[in-house]
């Protein structure tokens, strides 16, 4: 059994450790309830389920999911922004809303309910990073129609700590105030927690010394295990994956627990499938495909099967923590932004790997893919050199240049040039990073 930092903690024992018989039966009333629910109230799933020639009385055990129409991203925005509503906006208490990168935002309207079932979700994710009621949460998600700030808000008063709503920005305050209020959770994006860690040792603050952070949820935006590797040993804290999306609930619908075995999936309100991106099929289990979310318990918007573009596998079976849900495995990239590079398929992700495995380097990356004129797809990377290896100069520079260039080429296939920067020159985000420039949309 893999080693655990900390003894497992669940928040509701009963329906994270439903046996999955049990959980399976309750999914499936839950589901049914949903699907009449949207066929009788929403236009767009009548059409689309009597097009499938589906009626709700069809749907009688999990399997019959696949009867079901997808729901898209474009489905959203043909209906934007209340056209998916199955109560009176009277009934909806909070909207949030993501934005893409293109066109209108995507809605998250919430009920009384759903808030509700938020609260639980998340209180759920700070139980399984270890959270109680006697830690100081230090949340620098962005608060405002970005479901970050205020999920994890809801979630930590619904544990009971001591939450202090910083939101993102002003790095160097967030580091005075996470020392004198003894922060002991750290909630932000993962490329955040670097901007917080760089500024804490540029202001000579030592975080062994000083802080008492001990926890870190981090999510909104992929990052890998060598990522997290750089977070645990610069922040010392032990990092948990969280994931989420607005079309669902926002943050909360999976999250790592002390075994970091993938992440537990809500299975009691999110049930989750996994299908091929392009013919829509479900894949074999254990294997990639395209994560797609049917919302069983949500009042105000539910959505069926909605495709997430995310790339995950799915595991089934039983975590050493109890809990009886599915896991999730680390977003593996999208499948929307699958760079196809000289007709080779690139993941972000593969890069990142590669880059920090190298030493000398900071995790600060940009991936820029250009088209010149007439001429191939160019990959170019850039990556931040450390203080240290910038001042030994510039022939251990292109050293690690060539090293990077080696390795990249190993990996993925594909030469690419590789420009190793001055430390600090790759602009910081507060939120989610934005670490790939394709310039090729511009020029096409
Ligand atoms: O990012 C909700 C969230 C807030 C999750 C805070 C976790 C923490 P959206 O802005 O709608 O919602 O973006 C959803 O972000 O489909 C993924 O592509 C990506 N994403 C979210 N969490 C992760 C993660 C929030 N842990 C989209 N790893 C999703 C990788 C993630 N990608």
């Amino acid at each position: 059994m893999a080693k655990v930092k900390q003894t497992p903690l669940i928040w509701n024992k009963e329906a994270e450790t439903m046996p999955r018989g049990e959980l399976q039966k309750l999914q499936l009333q839950r589901l049914q309830q949903t699907v009449d629910l949207v066929y009788n109230k929403v236009p767009f799933y009548k059409k689309t389920m009597d097009e499938r020639g589906v009626k709700p009385a069809d749907i009688k055990s999990l399997e019959d999911l696949s009867k079901l129409p997808f729901t898209s991203k474009q489905d959203l925005r043909d209906n934007y922004p209340f056209g998916l509503l199955t109560v009176p906006l009277e009934k909806i208490i909070r909207l949030h809303a993501s934005s893409g990168t293109t066109g209108k935002p995507t809605v998250g309207p919430y009920t009384a309910k759903d808030l509700d079932t938020w609260a639980e979700t998340m209180a759920r994710v700070y139980t399984a990073a270890g959270a109680t009621a006697k830690d100081v949460v230090h949340n620098g998600y962005g608060y405002g129609l970005f479901t970050g700030g205020l999920g994890f808000h809801l979630g930590a008063e619904r544990i009971g700590a001591t939450i202090v709503p910083v939101s993102g920005g002003l790095s160097k305050r967030q580091i005075m105030l996470m020392e004198d209020f003894g922060a002991t959770v750290l909630t932000c994006t993962p490329s955040y927690a670097l901007v917080l860690a760089e500024t804490a040792a540029e202001m000579g603050v030592d975080i062994q010394q000083r802080m008492r952070v001990r926890v870190g949820i981090f999510g909104a935006e992929p990052w890998t295990d060598e990522m997290r590797e750089e977070i645990e040993a610069k922040l010392n804290v032990e990092a948990f994956d969280i994931y989420g999306l607005t079309e669902m609930v926002g943050p909360g619908v999976a999250v790592e627990c002390p075994y970091h075995d993938g992440l537990h999936i809500a299975e009691d309100h999110f049930l989750p499938e996994i299908v091929d991106p392009e013919t829509g099929e479900l894949v074999a289990e254990g294997k990639v495909g395209e994560l797609v979310f049917t919302s069983i318990t949500k009042e105000g918007m539910p959505l069926l099967r909605y495709r997430t573009r995310d790339r995950v596998t799915l595991n089934r079976e039983k975590c050493a923590c109890g809990r009886t849900s599915a896991r999730m495995s680390k977003v593996k990239g999208r499948t929307d932004d699958m760079l196809i590079i000289r007709g080779v398929n690139v993941f972000q992700s593969s890069i990142e790997s590669v880059l920090l495995t190298v030493d000398g380097i900071e995790p600060h990356y940009l991936i820029i893919i250009d088209r010149p004129k007439d001429r191939l797809d160019e990959l170019e990377v850039w990556i931040e050199a450390s203080p240290d290896l910038w001042k030994r100069g510039e022939y251990w520079v292109k050293q690690t240049e060539q090293r990077i260039y080696h390795d990249l080429n190993e990996t993925l296939g594909i030469t690419s040039k590789v420009k190793v920067t001055e430390p600090h020159s790759i602009q910081r985000s507060e939120g989610k990073a934005k670490r790939i420039i394709d310039r090729r949309e511009l020029t096409a």
